[in-house]
C-alpha cells in the first residue's frame, strides 16, 4: 500500500467512469415519483443479486431465538434443515432498556457510543472469507446454495430475533450496522438489503464496498495501485461467481455500480467513514461513488440522511478522533431521535477532489413527486426514516 499524494487527485480521468443513472429504469423510462423510485430500487436489487451478490433467499419457514448470559441464540429452519448461530450482546453502562444497538459485522471498529448496545455478529462463521477456498464454507450454505448475501441474511435473522426476544432488551426500531474493511463491504450490503436497519456505517470498505468498480478501474489504468473487480474475484469469495464474467471482461457492462448499492439504503441513514491515506482502498473511487449516490438522497428529499467523511491518513480501521463528532451526529439522530447536524461531506481536512462530479454522475437528479405509482410507497422521505414494518429486501 502506498501513501497518497495530492498529485493522484488531479490526473485526467479518461477511462469510462460515467456511472449508470439512478433515475432511469433499464427500459429507458424515467423515475419521476417516489413510487417509481421504490420500483427502481427493486430493479437495482434484482440486478445486484443476479450479477454480483447472489440471491437473497425469501424469509425462512421459521426463526426462533432464546436469550441467556448475553448470548442471543438464533435457530433458523428452512427446507427441512436448521442452523443455529449466537451473536453476543455487550450492553452499555448507561441508558435504559430497550436499548438502541449496532450490529457489528465481525465486531465494530468505531468507538461504542454511550447508551448503545453492540451485537457482535461472527460473520465468518456464517460465510468464510479466507481466500478462494472459502466458497460455500459456512452455516449459510447448509440452508442455501448461493454465496455472498450470507452476512446480510444473517443480519436479517438477527433483526427477526431481536423483534421477538424482549429478554434481549434491544429496540428493533433503533438498530444500526457497522463493520470495517472487508466487513464494511458486508455492512453496506446488509444495510442495503435489510430495510429495518435505520443507520448503516461502512468504514474503510474500499473496493466492493463504497468504491465503484468503474472508477477503481480508471484509477488503476492511470497507474495507481488500487483494488479492482478483476483482482478482488481472485482474492476472495465476497461476490457471486456470476460477477466473474463482468470482472474479467468489463465492469462497464454492469447495469449498476456501487453508488446504486448505496442508494438502496436511501432515505434511511448512511454514514460512510473513509480515509485518503491508503491507495488500495480507492478513496478517489469511493468519493466519486459518494457524490453520485448522494443525488438519490437529495431526490428523495433527505439529503442530510447520507453523509461521508474521508479523514487524513491513519492505520487501517483505527478510528481517528477527528471523526468522532460526525459519528456522534449520526448516532444521536438515528438511534436517539435527536435533531443533529448530519450535513457532512468532507475529505481530508476539507480537501476537495479536482474532478467534476459530472464526470461520474452525468444525470440531473429529479425532485421526486410523492406517491404517484400503482405500488405506492411507505417511505418517509423527508425524515429519512424507513418503513417501520416492511421486511422486504
Ligand atoms: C478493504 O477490505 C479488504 C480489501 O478488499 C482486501 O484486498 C484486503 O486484503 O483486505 C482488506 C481488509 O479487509 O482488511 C482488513
Amino acid at each position: 500500500m502506498l501513501a497518497l499524494t495530492h498529485s493522484i487527485w488531479v490526473f485526467a480521468v479518461c477511462f469510462n467512469t460515467a456511472l449508470p443513472d439512478p433515475f432511469t429504469f433499464a427500459s429507458g423510462a424515467k423515475v419521476v415519483t417516489t413510487a417509481d423510485w421504490a420500483c427502481r430500487r427493486a430493479e437495482i436489487s434484482t440486478l445486484l443479486q443476479n450479477d454480483e451478490l447472489g440471491a437473497m433467499p425469501a424469509d425462512p419457514q421459521s426463526v426462533t431465538a432464546s436469550f441467556s448470559g448475553n448470548t442471543l441464540t438464533i435457530t433458523v429452519t428452512d427446507g427441512g434443515k436448521s442452523i443455529s448461530f449466537a451473536p453476543t450482546i455487550t450492553y452499555p453502562s448507561t441508558g435504559t432498556a430497550p436499548f438502541p444497538a449496532i450490529i457489528g459485522i465481525g465486531g465494530i471498529s468505531i468507538p461504542s457510543p454511550a447508551g448503545v448496545a453492540i451485537i457482535n455478529f461472527n460473520n465468518n462463521d456464517m460465510a468464510a472469507q479466507n481466500d478462494q477456498s472459502s466458497r460455500g464454507v459456512g452455516k449459510f450454505f447448509t440452508l442455501y446454495g448461493s454465496a455472498t448475501l450470507a452476512w446480510a441474511w444473517g443480519v436479517r435473522r438477527i433483526m427477526d430475533a431481536i423483534a421477538k426476544t424482549s429478554a434481549a432488551r434491544i429496540d428493533p426500531t433503533r438498530v444500526a450496522v457497522s463493520g470495517c474493511s472487508r466487513n464494511g463491504k458486508g455492512a453496506l450490503v446488509a444495510g442495503a438489503f435489510e430495510p429495518r436497519i435505520v443507520l448503516t456505517i461502512p468504514q474503510e470498505s474500499g473496493s466492493g464496498g463504497t468504491d465503484t468498480w468503474r472508477i477503481s478501474d480508471s484509477i488503476l489504468h492511470n497507474g495507481t495501485s488500487t483494488q479492482t473487480a478483476s483482482e478482488i474475484i481472485q482474492e476472495n469469495v465476497w461476490f457471486s461467481t456470476n460477477f466473474n464474467q463482468f470482472a474479467t471482461t468489463s465492469v462497464n457492462k454492469l447495469p449498476f455500480d456501487h453508488h446504486l448499492l448505496m442508494g438502496m439504503v436511501a432515505p434511511r441513514g448512511l454514514f460512510v467513514i473513509d480515509q485518503v491515506g491508503i491507495d488500495w482502498l480507492g478513496p478517489f473511487s469511493s468519493y466519486g461513488a459518494l457524490v453520485s449516490a448522494h443525488t438519490i438522497w437529495t431526490a428523495l428529499g433527505a439529503p442530510t440522511a447520507m453523509g461521508y467523511s474521508q479523514a487524513a491518513s491513519h492505520n487501517h480501521c483505527s478510528f481517528p478522533s477527528t471523526q468522532q463528532t460526525q459519528l456522534n451526529a449520526f448516532i444521536n439522530k438515528f438511534l436517539f431521535g435527536q435533531s443533529t447536524n448530519t450535513s457532512i461531506a468532507e475529505t481530508a481536512g476539507g480537501y476537495q477532489f479536482a474532478v467534476p462530479n459530472a464526470q461520474w454522475a452525468p444525470w440531473t437528479p429529479p425532485t421526486l413527486v410523492a406517491g404517484g405509482g400503482a405500488s405506492g410507497t411507505t417511505t418517509s422521505a423527508a425524515s429519512g426514516t424507513p418503513p417501520p414494518t416492511s421486511t422486504a429486501a
